[in-house]
């Protein structure tokens, strides 16, 4: 495959760089800093384009690492009060249909370098003109791709910046059981909690509203995750189909019984 000037780009199995990626970092960044968070409008939206662009530009997709995102993380940054962190596992949609509409909680997407990275795919490419947007890799691919690392370094930064009672939303009909511990919930977040700042997690599980129910609040899966965070001295409670979260499911499916105001 040959890149805009015409030199050869690497080829792999994921889906290229988001077109327009510049426009679109840029015009989040904007766009949160003046009307999502306007706490932060002090935060140079040009400088975070340029270290997004240092992390991979011209560089080999497989051979990300830690040094090359810190600059934007430290400049990306911001305070997040405590009792609000919501952590998530296979409810991307839900656990944002909700914060959406809930102030109290912010995953992630809801903090500045989430919200500008949420969905895009991105990685660089040793030849001109070092972006490849044709293909990048999966992580089945290798391990260390620019977006893995980030999320990976992200979520590693939001969970230490935790504090207070924290809630994660997990999926309880999904096979491989709802807390898997090689997702980034369970290697990268659950272990870089401060215990000495987070006294208490509340487990919101949801099953998809019409089902399968594979995993209720004493389901194996469950009980590993309650283990490992009372073994760290954080304590626990699960709540199963959370009923503020349940009516989000269903308002896209109101006839189903779990919905009717007297089941
Ligand atoms: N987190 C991780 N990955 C994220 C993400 C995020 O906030 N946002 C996006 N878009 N992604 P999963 P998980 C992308 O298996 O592994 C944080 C990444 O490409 O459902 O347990 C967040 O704070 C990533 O590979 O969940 C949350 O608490 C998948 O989506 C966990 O980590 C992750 O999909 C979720 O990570």
């Amino acid at each position: 495959v040959k890149g805009t000037n015409g030199s050869e780009v690497l080829q792999w199995k994921g889906k290229g760089t988001t077109e327009h990626l510049h426009e679109i970092v840029l015009g989040r960044c904007y766009s949160f800093i003046t009307a999502v968070n306007p706490e932060l409008r002090d935060k140079d939206c040009f400088k975070i384009w340029e270290l997004f662009q240092d992390a991979f530009m011209y560089k080999h997709p497989c051979s990300a690492t830690e040094d090359d995102y810190r600059p934007l993380l430290d400049l990306g940054r911001h305070y997040i009060p405590c009792n609000k962190s919501l952590f998530w596992s296979k409810t991307k949609d839900l656990v944002h249909r909700y914060t959406q509409a809930n102030n109290d909680f912010l995953t992630l997407e809801d903090t500045l370098l989430g919200y500008i990275a949420d969905g895009l795919s991105w990685c660089g490419d040793p030849s001109s003109p070092g972006i490849n947007y044709e293909s990048c890799p999966k992580w089945s691919e290798c391990e260390n791709n620019p977006n893995s690392v980030f999320w990976k370094m992200a979520s590693k930064m939001f969970a230490e910046s935790a504090c207070g009672t924290v809630q994660v939303m997990l999926n309880g009909s999904i096979e491989a059981g709802a807390f898997r511990n090689n997702s980034i919930f369970g290697s990268v977040e659950v272990v870089n909690l401060n215990p000495t700042k987070v006294s208490k997690m509340q487990i919101w599980l949801m099953n998809d509203i019409a089902g399968p129910e594979r995993e209720t609040c004493s389901g194996h899966s469950i009980n590993i995750l309650k283990d490992i965070l009372e073994s760290r001295k954080i304590s626990v409670t699960c709540e199963d189909n959370f009923r503020p979260v349940q009516l989000f499911q269903c308002a896209s499916n109101p006839d189903h019984a779990s919905c009717k105001a007297c089941p």
